[in-house]
């Protein structure tokens, strides 16, 4: 096999970049080639997605890579999960909401009367998240909305589609809906049928590596690239391809993808069904290659972006690395707060938000935009500590080593506290896990490289030495 280059779209809450990958049997290089920002849009029906927007940052993105690579092989797309569009036909019916819209209280109520928790956890085996695809798709059906659609993607297979004309669901992704049996990884017809859904709006499923198809004609065009482009299904969610990049080299280790969400745990060969299990909230998710992604979602460096937000809308303007060397010094008391309450998921202000929580539990109030950065930087790494226990006790497993990347793998203060505050190293990096896991997975359909996860991993931690933090 010879070396070859790929681009990966990957689409994050807060930005999308495409990436080039150069892979080859022992060869590993990944460069940005564009980046842009994500940013939400209220209009008069809620929180959406400027997807057209993302749309256009990717094909700007993949022109810039084919300019820089003329023999580019192929393209993958992957992006933040439970989100998804509503076509009839090619055309899209509207603009997708964001899971962060606050619509689906509604659908919540309507699955939960059709379906104890207990009972869809044991089909789905998926921790409530309030924005999952089911409590969407209830929602949307009670407004009316689903009635002239003929099919549904999910946000990484509608980018896919409009590259290629090819309508699938790729499985990892599909696994966040809450439609998909965890025991074989097929839409579960049953379910549908019982929420009253249309069977027809699902795709037929693919697993990570399919080869879907090939650029269309105007996308070539678009890109100025004149000759064949496939495009692959891979791990299209986002923290699916993330943990193929994790560059795990031994047996007890456990990962945290940091980014606006932290994905807090373990790889594992097979689900966790208890009950214990459902009560700590923790979701199966599936994995590249059948793995189980065994993890909780921690509310993530979103407390720290929308307080970034929050500040700059009253005209306070900071820069993250400078406030985070300040709150690493910070010498005051810290208040650990439950980063995992509900009240902080929604957009709007932060910092308010925060104070109210402190006061309602009796806990000082941090004053100073540097003391509330500590004090979120204290609180997430105290939650990966309990979610890391929790998920070593659950899973049976045993957790020497934690692997931290994406965007949180930067925040040095967060490094060093998730080590002191689980007492266990730390390493840290790639920071593009997600893209690289994205390229690896195409590079193996493409038969750049051979072999299993652990192989492609091995290649990873060559490539991307993790730096290391022990517990003080
Ligand atoms: P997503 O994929 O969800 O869009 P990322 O993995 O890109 O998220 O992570 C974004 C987060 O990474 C930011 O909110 C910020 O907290 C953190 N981050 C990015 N750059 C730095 C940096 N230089 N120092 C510390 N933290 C950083
Ligand atoms: C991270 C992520 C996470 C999901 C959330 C909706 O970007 O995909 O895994 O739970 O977004």
């Amino acid at each position: 096999t010879s070396a070859g280059t790929v681009a990966a779209i990957d689409l994050g809450a807060s930005s999308g970049r495409v990436m080039l990958g150069h892979v080859g049997h022992n060869e590993l290089n990944v460069r940005s080639v564009a980046r842009f920002a994500n940013t939400p849009v209220r209009t008069i029906d809620g929180l959406h997605w400027n997807i057209l927007d993302l749309y256009r940052g990717a094909i700007g993105g993949l022109r810039s890579a084919v300019r820089e690579e003329p023999e580019l092989l192929g393209v993958a797309v992957d992006s933040w999960a439970v989100d998804y569009a509503l076509l009839r036909g090619q055309r899209m019916l509207g603009n997708p909401f964001h899971y962060r819209d606050g619509r689906t209280t509604a659908g919540v109520d309507i699955v939960h009367a059709t379906l104890p928790p207990a009972e869809l956890y044991g089909r789905n085996g998926l921790q409530f998240l309030p924005f999952n695809t089911v409590y969407q798709l209830a929602a949307d059906r009670l407004a009316g909305g689903l009635d002239d659609a003929d099919s549904l993607l999910l946000i990484p297979d509608l980018i896919t589609y409009w590259l290629s004309g090819e309508k699938i669901a790729e499985r990892t992704n599909a696994s966040t809906t809450g439609l998909v049996e965890v025991s074989h990884g097929d839409w579960d017809d049953e379910l549908i049928a019982r929420l009253g859904l249309p069977r027809g709006l699902f795709p037929r499923l693919v697993d990570a590596g399919t080869h879907v198809g090939s650029l269309l004609p105007d996308v070539l065009a678009e890109i100025g690239a004149g000759h064949r482009i496939d495009v692959t299904a891979v791990g299209s969610h986002d923290t699916a391809s993330a943990v193929v990049a994790v560059p795990m080299t031994g047996q007890n280790t456990a990962y945290i993808s940091s980014g606006t969400w932290s994905l807090v745990g373990v790889e594992l060969a097979g689900p966790v069904l208890s009950e214990a299990s459902r009560a700590a909230n923790f979701t199966n998710e599936g994995g590249v290659d059948g793995r189980v992604r065994y993890l909780r979602n921690v509310m993530g460096l979103w407390l720290l972006s929308e307080s970034l937000r929050t500040w700059e809308l009253a005209g306070q303007t900071f820069d993250l690395p400078g406030l985070l060397a300040q709150a690493g010094t910070w010498s005051g008391p810290v208040t650990v707060f439950d980063v995992d309450d509900p009240r902080f998921l929604a957009p709007g202000d932060m910092p308010s938000r925060i104070r109210a929580y402190c006061r309602e539990h009796d806990l000082r109030e941090p004053v100073t935009p540097v003391e509330l950065v500590r004090c979120i930087v204290e609180s997430l790494a105290e939650a990966y500590a309990h979610t890391l226990r929790v998920a070593a006790e659950l899973s049976g497993t045993r957790i020497d080593t934690v692997h931290i990347v994406g965007g949180g793998s930067l925040n040095e203060l967060l490094c060093q506290l998730t080590a002191d505050h689980s007492g266990v190293p730390v390493l840290a990096g790639p920071v593009e896990a997600t893209a690289i896991g994205n390229v690896l997975v195409q590079a193996r359909a493409q038969g750049l490289v051979t072999g299993s996860l652990e192989s492609l991993r091995a290649l990873v931690a060559r490539a991307f030495a993790p730096r290391r933090y022990d517990p003080r």
